[in-house]
């Protein structure tokens, strides 16, 4: 297979170590005191006896007497793909062999669903060496399968059994790791000695907490999007002639539109975590940008960039509320609304079933966010947000209340020259090549993850401390998956969840954000961030996001 020139330097990378891994995985673990969870402390430790309350590991340099039995490991690649994957796997798998030169290494294909049919390929030294350092998630693929139920968990033990694993690492975002512990729970009931470990995995960065600073994958991701972001306003800058709506992934939270809002200084960055504290309406939206541009024009800048995260529109109350009724209707109405052939038909039957107040918002929307708003949901049974061409239906709706205006004879708009380009970035940013950052943190996952797995622990998620100070100071440890859990309302049921990191306002992130905005909506200030930088003085190379840095700097 032929490869890159810059893929063949990348190959070569040693991705930094934290000195405690010094003679490998095989290390001392030091015991915190007993956990809690950071809620519903009652409901969690009933629904997880056996893993409730555990201390958290902290694991340093240990000898390198090898460990008399080999294990055998499988390792799962579970939801949407986040750079350094294929890093956290070299991670296990160098890890493991420190541990035991005959350890082996299994991938399940495909995601989770991969466990439950028995899919799968031994991890070798060759294969890996083709993966060190790279992008993607391909050298065993992902899945969104929810492995939740008591017989999926029977099969995945089965499967285990005739491979002869004796511990399973689910590399996953919130829902994954919460199944994981799960997982663990399970066997540990059961009697059956399987290991569960998580990794935290999303370009989302919304799998964050006390315990783990940041998710894999939100570096690089960010970075990528960042450096378009600055192209795309330079060209602005340039023809002077278009306001560029984009839209960036990150599902619910708006972490990615934040940073990337820190790292090139928009117009505009909506926070839709501000949008639902404000309880703004989608015209109150409109206004906002509407008067922004108005402001510009009057200037001679008939161009700008406005950020937009993926899943604003569920924070904006009217729609959230629209979306609520529309998940009912979809779920107790699938029969007839599956009898339906044409979109038109299909919104014209939900139009009838919605109340009042939901009809007149979903009826103000174009025809093309309507069909968009009743696509199938994810296996999570959430909006897929990615779908929603939000930019668009910004875009629409500013274009026609600035023409509503001129028609009025506003002075507001007077100078204004309206035309707007739309862009989604999202998979762009997913499988590039992980960054220093991202390929040193996700080797580390990875041996932490083979160190947890070899010091007999489970229900636990590998994690890395002092992720801001160079990777000499970074501390590997173990989280207790419990303690980072609470009850929530899914599917009309209480469950026990991991609790999603939303942007959380009183934060230093959001204020640096907050401070500057206003001047950067006026004035022309962006930054070019330019590409990744993978070869080269460290202050280009290694710098972690300013999210991480103002949050644990
Ligand atoms: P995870 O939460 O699984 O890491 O997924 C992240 C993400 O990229 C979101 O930002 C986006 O909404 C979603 O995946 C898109 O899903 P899909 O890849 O199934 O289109």
């Amino acid at each position: 297979m032929e490869i890159s020139v810059l893929q063949k330097a990348r190959a070569a990378y040693e991705p930094k170590l934290p000195p405690a891994f010094v003679n490998g995985a095989l290390m001392t673990v030091e015991k915190s005191a007993p956990t809690e969870s950071i809620g519903d402390q009652e409901s969690i430790k009933k629904l997880f006896p056996a893993n409730y309350g555990k201390p958290i590991l902290e694991f340093s340099a240990g000898e390198q007497k090898k460990a008399p039995k080999p294990i055998n490991v499988g390792v799962i690649l579970s939801g949407g793909q986040a750079p350094g994957g294929h890093n956290v796997i070299a991670g296990i798998f160098d890890g493991l062999r420190s541990i035991n030169d005959k350890c082996k290494l299994y991938g399940f294909l495909g995601g989770p669903s991969g466990l439950v049919d028995n899919e799968s390929i031994e991890i070798t030294e060759e294969l890996v060496k083709q993966y060190r350092n790279t992008g993607g998630f391909d050298m065993i693929a992902s899945g969104r399968t929810k492995l939740e139920t008591p017989e999926q968990f029977e099969k995945a033990a089965k499967n285990c059994k005739k491979l002869g694993i004796s511990a399973l690492v689910i590399v996953g975002g919130d829902d994954s790791n919460t199944n994981a512990c799960l997982l663990a729970e399970h066997f540990c009931m059961k009697k059956n000695p399987i290991q569960v470990i998580g990794c935290p995995k999303t370009i989302d960065g919304d799998l964050k907490n006390e315990f783990v600073e940041t998710s894999f994958g939100f570096d690089t991701a960010c970075k990528v999007y960042s450096e378009l972001i600055g192209n795309i306003a330079r060209d602005a800058d340039s023809a002077r002639k278009y306001w560029h709506f984009i839209k960036l992934m990150g599902r619910t939270a708006s972490h990615i539109t934040l940073e990337c809002a820190l790292q090139t200084h928009p117009n505009i960055a909506l926070i839709s975590e501000e949008v639902a504290k404000k309880k703004q309406t989608l015209s109150d939206i409109v206004e906002d940008i509407v008067k922004v541009i108005g402001k510009r024009a009057k200037k001679k800048r008939n161009f700008g960039i406005v950020l937009i995260p993926e899943g604003l529109i569920e924070f904006i109350p009217e729609i959230k509320k629209l979306i609520n009724e529309l998940n009912e209707i979809m779920t107790k109405d699938e029969a007839a609304l599956n009898f339906l052939k044409t979109d038109e038909d299909k919104t014209s039957f939900i139009r009838g079933k919605l109340s009042n107040e939901a009809a007149s918002v979903y009826v103000s929307m174009p025809m093309q966010i309507q069909i968009q708003l009743i696509k199938d949901r994810d296996p999570h049974g959430n909006v897929q947000v990615s779908m929603i061409e939000t930019e668009k239906l910004l875009a629409q709706m500013v274009e026609n209340r600035i023409n509503t205006l001129k028609s009025q004879g506003k002075s507001d708009v007077k100078d204004v020259k309206f035309k707007a380009q739309c862009h989604f970035m999202g998979y762009e940013g997913r499988c590039a090549a992980p960054s220093n950052f991202d390929a040193d943190y996700c080797y580390t996952l990875g041996a932490t993850a083979a160190a947890l797995v070899g010091s007999g622990s489970t229900g636990y998620m590998a994690a890395v401390r002092n992720l801001t100070k160079a990777s000499d100071q970074w501390m590997s440890v173990g989280i207790p998956i419990t303690m980072m859990m609470n009850m929530e309302r899914r599917h009309g049921k209480e469950k026990p969840v991991i609790q999603k990191s939303l942007v959380y306002l009183a934060g230093k992130v959001f204020k640096e954000f907050a401070e500057n905005r206003d001047k950067w909506a006026t004035e022309t200030e962006y930054l070019y961030p330019g590409p990744i930088q993978y070869f080269g003085p460290t202050e280009v190379c290694d710098q972690p996001t300013k999210t991480i840095v103002l949050e644990c700097g």
